[in-house]
């Protein structure tokens, strides 16, 4: 039997804006909505970016504080913090958050093309983020854009790992990233090390393609606005809600029960919320 399934919200993102997605969640107010809403439609953890007063991504600790604090006042989800933020975004700022302590964290375990852009991430960076995780008992989830980034994981491992859980997201399609091709999930399997969790999400058109094939290969589904702005072709979704329910009734149809976040927790290797 295949663990239940772990569906995360990644409902903010760093790049998206009202003008391309108008129900885009925004304040500590729109968050803590939104994670109800996702919660009771069968999330478990919120994947969090968060945007300044005038909507602008930003890595400030006050900010991330309100929006931590409305997601855990609101919702019971495991807050998994970006420490990938924008790619214009510091490697300070970047790392700052952290200090909150989070339950799980990302970490991107390489450098690759963002578009036009360079989502920036040298081996020191990488090693510098891991350890402040875990010196803060955070758990990371592997963020792999290409498949190089699988390797680069598994080498912090081998020189700094403490024998937490191995979690890992493959994030197929962005421009200038490892594509969702018919062999990319299989083959990104193929390469985690034993007893290793992973989820998929695939990134604007592969978007449901992706869900379909975590679900079977029993890995876990991430989705939200950061990754796919429409529901159906020419249809925006309604709200991160609408996309997270519609994984939800694809794994029950399929037989794969959907976690709660107690479930994910377990599943994780997770002792629970700081606050
Ligand atoms: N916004 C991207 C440049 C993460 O959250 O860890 C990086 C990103 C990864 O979204
Ligand atoms: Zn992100």
């Amino acid at each position: 039997m295949p663990d239940p399934l772990i569906i995360t919200v990644a409902g903010v993102g760093a790049e998206l804006t009202r003008e391309q997605q108008p129900n885009l969640p925004l304040t500590p107010d729109d968050l803590a909505a939104d994670a109800a809403a996702c919660q009771a439609a069968g999330a478990s953890i919120y994947h969090l970016h968060v945007r300044d007063a005038e909507g602008r991504p930003t890595m400030d600790v006050d900010v991330y504080r309100a929006a931590h604090d409305a997601i855990r006042d609101a919702s019971d989800l495991i807050v998994q913090f970006s420490s990938g933020g924008a790619v214009s975004d510091s490697e300070e700022d970047r790392i700052a958050p952290l200090q909150l302590q989070p339950e799980m964290a990302t970490l991107t375990t390489g450098t690759v093309n963002f578009g036009s852009e360079v989502f920036s991430n040298p081996r020191p960076l990488v090693e510098r983020f891991y350890l402040k995780m875990r010196a803060l008992s955070i758990v990371p989830e592997f963020e792999i854009f290409d498949s190089g980034m699988v390797a680069e994981a598994s080498r912090v491992i081998e020189e700094h790992g403490d024998g937490h859980h191995l979690h890992y997201d493959f994030v197929l399609g962005v421009p200038g990233g490892m594509p969702y091709w018919d062999d990319s999930i299989a083959f990104l399997q193929s390469k985690l090390p034993a007893g290793a969790t992973w989820s998929a999400t695939g990134i604007g058109r592969a978007h449901l393609a992706v869900t379909y094939e975590a679900i079977a290969r029993g890995g876990h589904v991430r989705t939200g606005f950061e990754d796919v702005r429409y529901f159906e072709p020419g249809q925006l979704a309604t709200s991160n809600a609408q996309l997270i329910a519609r994984v939800a009734e694809i794994a029950r149809a399929g037989g794969r029960e959907v976690a709660t976040s107690e479930q994910a927790r377990n599943v994780l290797g997770l002792t629970g919320p700081r606050r």
